[in-house]
């Protein structure tokens, strides 16, 4: 009897040690436009000022950016740097994958089902994707240069939880942002284990140049 409640004891401490050192934070975001309404598919990341608690940390094996009825699914990606992403073509017809940003010039020529490779993102920085054939496909990959990122959900929240303790900058990126992410960059302070922290960020927006979509094959136009 007594065996067993020094057996329960050393598994109540060892428990608690264990809390303690996985001790982590979690960081709550709101992003805004100027005009004060909630912006989706924003990706907010906390860049830590100490660059060893990146040490280790690898990028996902592979992303998939799908192309489903003539649109790119998701709208926004954000990725490491360093991870590869594949773009499959769910529809039946051909699609014409590029991009001419900075962070990643690429190009997959006409293809339908699953490129030969994937695409490898190691720039931080937006890449904007397009197709050749249906030009008002367009989406885009974030590159991030810190594995703590997230996406902003339809109310402009997102939450990024399980991150080390310590000092960050936390920046925030949208397709229709004017300006760097840099600019944006707000200090926290986490400390382990305590209440998540709040993030605001109101950002100012460009305007994003979409182009008609053609009619569907039933009424005629691209296909
Ligand atoms: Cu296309």
């Amino acid at each position: 009897m007594k065996a067993s409640s020094n057996i329960a004891k050393f598994l109540a401490i060892s428990l608690m040690l264990v809390c303690v050192r996985a001790g982590a934070a979690t960081l709550n975001a709101e992003v805004v436009s100027s005009k004060g309404k909630p912006v989706r598919d924003a990706v907010v990341f906390a860049v830590p000022a100490d660059p060893a608690v990146l040490q280790g940390i690898q990028a996902q094996k592979q992303v998939d950016v799908d192309q489903v009825d003539k649109e790119f699914i998701p709208y926004v990606t954000a990725v490491y740097r360093g991870t590869d992403v594949n773009f499959p073509n769910s529809d039946k017809i051909r699609h014409h994958v590029y991009s001419f940003s900075e962070a990643k010039q690429f190009e997959i020529p006409l293809y339908t089902g699953a490129p030969e490779k994937p695409i490898h993102f190691d720039k931080p920085g937006e890449v904007a994707l397009g197709c050749n054939i249906h030009d008002w496909m367009k989406a885009y990959v974030f590159v991030c240069e810190s594995p703590f990122f997230t996406t902003t959900d339809a109310d402009g929240k997102a939450s990024l939880t399980d991150l080390p303790a310590g000092q960050y900058q936390v920046r925030v990126w949208h397709p229709t942002l004017r300006g760097k992410p840099e600019d944006t960059g707000q200090k926290v302070s986490l400390e382990a284990d305590s209440a998540p922290q709040i993030v605001q960020f109101t950002i100012r927006e460009k305007k994003l140049w979409k182009p008609w979509r053609a009619p569907t094959s039933t009424t005629g136009g691209y296909r």
